[in-house]
C-alpha cells in the first residue's frame, strides 16, 4: 500500500513543496519537489524532531535522531535519520529536490509523519567540516523555512 506526504515549507522568502511516497513498509522513501526563493548554491535540507511552528522554525528542534547518532551525510552509515544533506539553488534560486532515502519512513515508530523539513541558510557541511557544530547540525546555520510533513491522498 503506497503511503503519501507532503509538506509545505513556509519562509519569509523562501516557499517550497516536498512530496514524499514510500511503496510499502519495507521500501525507501521517494523525496520530490522544489524550494524556491534561495540564494544560488546548497542549503542544509533535513528532517526535523518536531512538527511545531509555535515560535517559527526554531520550535521544530534537533535533527530526526531516534538511534542517537552524529550528524553525517544521507550516504553516511553514522547519520541522523533526518540528514538529508543539501538541496542545491540554481541561479533563479529554484532548487529541486529529487532523491531516494532508505532510513526515511512514512511508517512505524519512526515515521517522520508529524514532524518537520528544514531548509537551512548555508551549506550542510556533512559532518566533515572541522566546525564545533558540524557533528550536530552539519553547521547549516539559520533556517530560512520550515514546514510539517502530513497525510495526503495516496
Ligand atoms: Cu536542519
Ligand atoms: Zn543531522
Amino acid at each position: 500500500m503506497v503511503i503519501k506526504a507532503v509538506c509545505i515549507l513556509v519562509g519569509e522568502k523562501v516557499k517550497g513543496v516536498i512530496n514524499f511516497e514510500q511503496a510499502d513498509a519495507d521500501s525507501a522513501v521517494k523525496v520530490s519537489g522544489e524550494v524556491t526563493g534561495l540564494i544560488p548554491g546548497q542549503h542544509g535540507f533535513h528532517i526535523h524532531e518536531f512538527g511545531d511552528y509555535t515560535s517559527g522554525c526554531s520550535s521544530a528542534g534537533s535533527h530526526f535522531n531516534p538511534f542517537g547518532k552524529t550528524h553525517g551525510g544521507p550516504e553516511d552509515e553514522i547519520r541522523h535519520v533526518g540528514d538529508l544533506g543539501n538541496c542545491v539553488a540554481d541561479e533563479s534560486g529554484i532548487a529541486k529536490v529529487d532523491l531516494t532515502d532508505n532510513l526515511l519512513k512514512l511508517t512505524g515508530i519512526h515515521s517522520i509523519i508529524g514532524r518537520s523539513v528544514v531548509v537551512h541558510a548555508d551549506v550542510d557541511d556533512l559532518g566533515k567540516g572541522g566546525h564545533e557544530q558540524s557533528l550536530t547540525t552539519g553547521n547549516a546555520g539559520g533556517r530560512l523555512a520550515c514546514g510539517v510533513i502530513g497525510i495526503t491522498k495516496a
